[in-house]
């Protein structure tokens, strides 16, 4: 059983002090920047073929982004651009060009291209960063304003340059050095690779965001007992986030009464809740540009009935069964416990009676029908962190990745009892050196007692 003292704590504290920053601090020090950067270009140069001389890379922040003429959204710089310079200012190009002598790079160039704001720009928008600020994290060795962008890509560029550009920046860019050099090659993969990996200062930011994360999801459960709409929750998700230093939510938030909870992707947020169902919550927090990602399905009314509660324990079983499936692999591979999951998904669910006994095959066919996505994704700067990184390989330590097995019933399924329920466990892990994982979000309750305990108990 939870003690009071046991819940206030997974609840964590509040603070009255006005910057998140100085709640949750970055962990990531300056030399942390340099070194990425180095370890980028050794990467790059490493692939270079014969002849090639120059290696030119050509990264691209995020734009400011306009819900409404003259209305901007928030902004959210881009991770690849973030993780390489610090800088988390919209509209900036980042250059770096070496010449490579002996496979090491030689007399490197880094240019922030960015653009100062006008006294009237800093009048509706506020002011930027120093330009000390930018180069404490992006070490350039040259700031030129964006209309310079096309001479500086000139200058850079010849026959023998290799280009690396980030996605966004193709088309802008390879007007200006498409025809100079030999081709364009794709940057991401790259920087998914060394994202892939966290160092022990990212471990720690990981710690940092889904503690947060955690708590958030516990005073968010803790506060919803007989609320109404759907969308007074994603309000208490945003309220208790914040209040604990979270800059914003990860990505919209899945707030799904009832049988909504089958449209994964469900982000009205606009219906009532009726008083017999559960709901659903996917959120996250977004902190220091690390985020989390969790999922609990809990009874509005605070007391689950005998179908929601026998269909909640079959899906845990499983929960509990890919934790500790994970943290036994000597090396973890998410297409393994994909597999994994709908092995235990048809056995739980087949001892449930949601799925007829049968052969192996007929099933993982139904387990299939009641799960349609994955088990994992990575996690780290991005919700979806480093997709160009395949699920099906052998995974290093320190890679974060969500385990989320869900179930959902439709409402033509041939049991009636469980018709319309969907229900999803997510929390979110990360491999050891030595073996084995961490659960970085182990403090949000996940039994029926202790989400039952943790909704009655606040009141
Ligand atoms: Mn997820």
């Amino acid at each position: 059983m939870l003690s009071r003292r046991v819940i206030l704590k997974f609840l964590g504290k509040t603070s009255s002090r006005r910057n998140a920053s100085n709640i949750w601090p970055s962990r990531i020090t300056n030399p942390e920047y340099s070194e990425r950067r180095q370890r980028l270009l050794e990467k790059l140069i490493s692939t270079l073929k014969p002849g090639e001389k120059n290696v030119l890379v050509v990264l691209k922040g995020a734009e400011r982004f306009f819900i409404a003429p003259d209305v901007p959204n928030s902004f959210r710089q881009c991770s690849h651009f973030r993780y390489l310079t610090g800088v988390t200012s919209p509209g900036c190009y980042y250059i770096m060009s070496a010449q490579v002598d002996d496979d090491q790079p030689k007399e490197q160039q880094r240019i922030l291209v960015a653009d100062r704001r006008t006294a009237v720009e800093e009048l509706w928008e506020g002011q930027l960063p120093s330009e000390s600020d930018w180069a404490s994290t992006a070490q350039f060795s040259d700031l030129q304003p964006s209309k310079q962008l096309p001479a500086v890509l000139e200058k850079l560029c010849d026959q023998q340059t290799a280009v690396f550009v980030s996605e966004s920046a193709s088309s802008a860019i390879s007007a200006i050095v498409g025809k100079k050099c030999f081709s364009l090659r794709s940057l991401a993969p790259f920087v998914d690779q060394l994202r892939l990996t966290k160092s022990s200062s990212e471990m720690d930011s990981m710690r940092d965001v889904c503690t947060l994360g955690a708590q958030t999801m516990c005073a968010t459960i803790a506060s919803s007992r007989n609320t109404h709409m759907e969308n007074a929750i994603v309000g208490l998700l945003e309220y208790e986030g914040r209040r604990r230093g979270s800059e914003k939510q990860a990505y919209p938030p899945v707030v799904a009464s009832g049988s909504r909870a089958n449209t994964i992707h469900y982000l009205e947020a606009n219906n009532d809740i009726h008083p017999n169902d559960c709901v659903l919550v996917d959120a996250g927090c977004d902190l220091n540009g690390y985020v989390s990602d969790i999922t609990r399905c809990f009874p509005i009314s605070g007391n689950w009935n005998d179908h929601q509660r026998s269909l909640y324990e079959a899906l845990l079983f499983c929960h509990e069964q890919l934790i500790e499936y994970a943290a036994s692999m000597e090396k973890v591979r998410l297409s393994y416990l994909y597999r994994r999951m709908m092995e235990l998904l048809a056995a739980s669910m087949g001892e449930l009676g949601l799925i007829r006994q049968g052969d192996n095959a007929s099933m993982l066919k139904a387990a299939e029908m009641l799960c349609p996505h994955h088990v994992s994704h990575y996690l780290g700067m991005d919700v979806h962190d480093t997709p160009s990184v395949s699920r099906d390989i052998e995974l290093p330590s320190n890679v974060c990745f969500t385990i989320e097995p869900g179930v959902y019933v439709p409402l033509d399924w041939p049991r009636k009892e469980w018709r319309g329920i969907g229900f999803r466990i997510e929390d979110d892990v990360a491999t050891l050196a030595g073996g084995g994982c961490e659960l970085l979000t182990s403090s949000v309750p996940r039994s029926t007692q202790h989400i039952q305990q943790l909704m009655n108990q606040w009141h």
